[in-house]
């Protein structure tokens, strides 16, 4: 097998599909609020691969620990010969925890930072020349397609990280939904869901004390002023993270600190003091709720795995 990686564009930028517009849209809500998928050009990917590694961040070597103990188990409920697809695969680095136990014979990435996801696959392909290995990039909230020649493969999804926490509930359930419907019969998905737990631990992961996910939180106002020619002032604007319990989810917030306006496109969007853009949504689950919420999406929960304080969760759901 070739170290090439094949590369799909499956990027679309169109009515209401593109940064432009929904920061236009964002802006002018009352809450403003703002998709995270926005975080991640090229410096957010590399800003959230810093996030990975504070130690307030339990969520990636947790996660990491529970599928190092668990790929033997795994590999064996998917079975040989799949194709594996990773939603969101940014560094493609859990995925190297998997692949000798798991032997697939494709692995698609999929990541709306194209950039990194080049850098990331070619990486991939250079040290498992045994794997075909695929790139698409685009928005896989949005739309999925996969790349021509699966039709009869089983296809296990792989969805780490927990970024199924950052769809509201109703939008995991309808993501999922849609997940199984366009993958073929017969394939399941591999996700990691982040478990509630005390507000102290919770609030300190998305507070690091080396500023790292403030400085994620605020790269946002840096894409608007250097891809959209905003003029904003990004320091009198701080980042804010905290647990709302009700909604089991942390939410990330920008504060302005005073009275003021992002002007875009040659309109003022006003900032009253202390008002936020809310720029993200990190929902937490019981393994029953989100056992729950993959069964409404008709899946079925077959295996889960945690860690020894339960801090993370990774379910294999069959369809
Ligand atoms: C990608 N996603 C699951 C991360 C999370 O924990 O919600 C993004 C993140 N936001 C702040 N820190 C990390």
């Amino acid at each position: 097998m070739s170290t090439a990686v094949h590369f799909h564009d499956q990027h679309v930028e169109g009515a209401g599909d593109s940064f432009r517009d929904d920061v236009i849209k964002g802006l002018g809500r009352s809450p403003k609020a703002l998709s995270p998928k926005y975080f991640y050009d090229e410096q957010g990917s590399r800003l959230f691969e810093a996030i990975c590694e504070q130690p307030e961040y339990y969520l990636t070597r947790t996660e990491e620990g529970i599928l190092a103990g668990a790929a033997a188990e795994i590999a064996a409920l998917v079975g040989p010969d799949t194709l594996m697809v990773e939603l969101g695969s940014g560094a493609s680095r859990k995925v190297r925890l998997l692949l000798e136990a798991m032997r697939p014979s494709r692995y698609l990435g999929v990541d709306i930072s194209r950039d990194f996801l080049l850098q990331s696959t070619r990486r991939l392909a250079a040290d498992y020349p045994w794997l075909e290995v695929h790139a698409a990039w685009g928005d896989f909230s949005r739309r999925l397609n996969l790349p021509p020649g699966v039709e009869g493969r089983r296809v296990v999804a792989f969805f780490p990280g927990s970024s199924i926490g950052n769809f509201t509930p109703a939008e995991a359930e309808a993501f999922l939904s849609r997940l199984r419907r366009a993958l073929p019969p017969g394939s399941g998905v591999l996700i990691g869901v982040d478990l509630v737990k005390e507000r102290r631990l919770l609030e300190a992961a998305y507070n690091d004390a080396a500023g790292i996910t403030a400085a994620f939180n605020l790269n946002l106002l840096e894409r608007m002023r250097h891809e959209l020619g905003a003029e904003v002032e990004v320091d009198t604007f701080r980042h804010q993270a905290f647990y709302n319990e009700a909604a089991s989810r942390i939410e990330m917030h920008l504060v302005s600190d005073r009275r003021q306006g992002i002007l875009l496109d040659g309109r003022r969007f006003a900032f009253e003091e202390g008002e936020t853009l809310h720029t993200e949504n990190s929902c937490k689950y019981s393994v029953e709720a989100f056992q729950a919420l993959a069964e409404r999406a008709g899946y079925r929960s077959s295996a889960v795995w945690s860690d020894d304080q339960a801090l993370f969760s990774v379910h294999y759901l069959s369809g």
